[in-house]
């Protein structure tokens, strides 16, 4: 274990990144803003599944690109990135031949930014995550849904869910990308320790592999996840990645301009080093794949302050 988590123990500065078809929405439906986290706007604006579904053909993010993204986080002086391949959305943002509420299929951008920002952070020396939310699925039949389902295409067995697109999904990301670290989110109490350990059993054929604590069925996984806080004392004897948004939203907002400030973020990322942690810093890239300047400019004044003040 201390080998596998060695360069995750030294990498201290992460980025995170939550992309996916709610940047179209950007916070608002029915011309109101929807008073939630960007990502969570079905759930909290309970929008039907087939009128979420329309945001797939509007996705055409057509100024991503990965060198800009990486090089971005590699000035800042992130060490890993750590992207959504699915959030509680169900949308895949990559080629899924699993299902087919993905980017190849429902959308007209027909590239696989994973594919592209997986070799981009390994040339750039820099490695690989990749979040998936293996509980929440607010698309699929039979996925769970935080405050409970609102459609009645959400209606369905929850193993088979599971069965037929989480797991088949977890197999395709982990053998298609490889990544250095699963960052699984929400394990609702539909998450037994018997279908837990079905992920499991798939997750041990790669033992290089980092997962977090938020599996399910009881396992503790390989780290601590704290949100938006900082623990006063940190872990001690524990691995932990505070995760944290710039503004207040995790998924693009375009009203959300609630903008920590460069010298805030810096105070967090060192005292969480100072407590033996790791900062998992959140970007929201909008729908046409660009980072919102705000967040850029405060990671590229983090990075000048590292470069000035810090080590390598
Ligand atoms: C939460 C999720 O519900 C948020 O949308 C976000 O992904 C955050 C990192 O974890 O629990």
């Amino acid at each position: 274990r201390d080998a596998r988590m060695a360069w995750w123990r030294e990498a201290r500065f992460g980025m995170f990144i939550h992309w996916g078809i709610y940047a179209v929405p950007a916070g608002f439906w029915q011309g109101k803003p929807v008073d939630d986290a960007g990502e969570w706007i079905m759930n909290a604006g309970k929008i039907p599944v087939a009128d979420y579904k329309k945001f797939a053909p509007q996705f055409n993010p057509t100024q991503f690109d990965a060198h800009t993204w990486v090089s971005l986080a590699k000035a800042a002086g992130m060490k890993y990135i750590v992207i959504t391949s699915k959030h509680h959305d169900g949308f895949a943002m990559y080629p899924s031949k699993a299902n087919p509420f993905n980017i190849a299929d429902a959308t007209p951008f027909k590239r696989d930014p994973l594919r592209e920002l997986a070799d981009e952070a390994r040339r750039q020396g820099l490695k690989f995550g990749l979040y998936y939310s293996q509980a929440q699925d607010w698309t699929a039949p039979g996925g769970a849904a935080m405050g409970g389902h609102w459609d009645k295409a959400q209606d369905g067995d929850f193993a088979h869910y599971l069965h037929t697109k989480a797991i088949p999904q977890l197999k395709e990301i982990l053998a298609t990308y490889h990544p250095d670290v699963l960052w699984f989110d929400t394990p609702t109490a539909a998450m037994t320790p018997q279908l837990s350990s079905e992920i499991v059993s798939l997750l041990n054929q790669y033992p290089q592999l980092i997962w977090n604590n938020r599996l399910g069925g009881g396992y503790p996984g390989d780290t601590e996840t704290p949100e938006q806080h900082i623990p006063p004392q940190g872990f001690s004897g524990k691995d932990w990645e505070t995760c944290m948004t710039i503004n207040d939203t995790w998924g693009y907002k375009s009203n959300d301009t609630h903008f920590k400030s460069t010298k805030v973020l810096l105070q967090n990322l060192v005292d969480i080093a100072s407590k033996g942690g790791n900062y998992l810093l959140n970007v929201g890239p909008d729908a046409h794949g660009v980072i919102p300047a705000p967040e850029a400019e405060r990671l590229q004044q983090i990075g000048h302050w590292l470069d000035v003040n810090g080590e390598s």
